[in-house]
């Protein structure tokens, strides 16, 4: 199979440093850095973290430690963010994913991009990762089950690698696609969901810095069962909104028909915005559970946007998020 080479991208395009330098005060103060233990800026070994045993065999990446988006909370280890997932490709348990993953190929993979943008085709895996440099981030993530956890991904900025095929001005919003592929995926054998799975952003949201087209965890290649071999993350919203094994990104006018909302409307919204404020019908929203802490641990506060506000409350000026929710 041919695959057409990755669009260039202008250097004065590629995600500033100056914005996360311009906010990282507003940030440290947000996420309490302050006293927190700081995680050196480069470099391989991560002192401050809990010890990773990482799956053998797993690729080590080569990547620089992002200082904007250190451990402020204790990262979970390696086996908590490996072994409770929620990929229902791979079954409807937590543990399902890192028992039944094992079947999906992750090479050769290729990226589709279609829609409304000037460059469109498909595209190698390898030469995606090859234009992008690699950083690590500690961010948090909050499913909207009610639960959390800290999570040192490796990736990049979700927007350079948008910005390359040139979105048109109609280009309003981006979808995700997973792969379909029942025979890899044998959760796709029943009908729990309306496969494949479908994500959606905005295209203003998926440009923000903060959203990060993840490739690795701790260091190396990210386990099948975490979404291998490119899924989203998306910090500030509920974990759903982060597609995993994406095949297809396509730009459109209208709002994608997403799957969580799709199937259950009064449930989940297309925003899926961390907001301590707006309730589950079936369940507050308002603190969550620390994987790792055990059953009877405290329940931490969920922050709105789950922390991080100065990046992404502007993006919804004016926007009533209960009704948008
Ligand atoms: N394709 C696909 N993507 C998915 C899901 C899924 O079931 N299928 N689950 C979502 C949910 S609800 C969460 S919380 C996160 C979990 O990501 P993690 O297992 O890496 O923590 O993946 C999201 N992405
Ligand atoms: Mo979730």
């Amino acid at each position: 199979m041919r695959t057409p080479k990755l669009p260039h991208i202008r250097p004065s395009e590629i995600t500033a440093e100056r914005y996360f330098r311009m906010r990282r005060g507003l940030l440290a103060s947000a996420l309490g850095l302050a006293g927190a233990s700081l995680i050196p800026a480069s470099g391989r070994a991560a002192p401050g973290a809990p010890a990773a045993t990482p799956a053998a065999g797993a690729a080590a990446l080569r990547y620089t430690r992002n200082p904007h988006f250190v451990a402020v909370d204790k990262p979970n280890t390696y086996e908590e963010i490996t072994g409770y997932n929620n990929f229902y490709e791979f079954g409807i348990d937590k543990t399902d994913p890192a028992a039944n993953a094992g079947s999906l190929r992750t090479r050769p993979w290729s990226l589709t991009i279609a829609g409304e943008a000037e460059v469109t085709g498909r595209y190698n895996l390898e030469d995606i990762l090859k234009a992008h440099p690699l950083e690590e981030r500690i961010y948090r993530h909050r499913c909207v089950e009610g639960w959390s956890m800290v999570i040192p991904w490796v990736g990049f900025p979700l927007g350079d690698l948008l910005k390359r095929f040139r979105p048109t001005s109609r280009a309003k919003f981006v979808e995700f696609t997973t792969l379909l592929d029942p025979q890899q995926m044998p959760g796709q054998r029943r009908g729990v969901l309306d496969w494949p799975y479908v994500e959606g952003l905005r295209i203003d949201e998926a440009m923000n810095p903060l959203a990060l087209m993840v490739v690795g965890v701790y260091g190396r290649e990210l386990p099948n069962q975490n979404g291998a071999p490119l899924r989203v993350h998306l910090p500030w919203k509920y974990g759903f909104k982060s597609g995993k094994s994406i095949v297809r990104i396509r730009f459109s006018a209208r709002q994608p028909r997403t799957t969580w909302p799709a199937a259950w409307p009064d449930e989940y919204g297309f925003y899926a915005n961390v907001n301590p404020n707006v309730d589950h019908p079936r369940w507050s929203q308002a603190t969550e559970r620390r994987i790792g802490e055990g059953l009877f641990a405290p329940r931490h506060p969920t922050e709105m946007f789950n922390g991080y506000g100065e990046q992404v409350a502007s993006l919804y000026q004016g926007l009533d998020l209960r009704r948008n929710f």
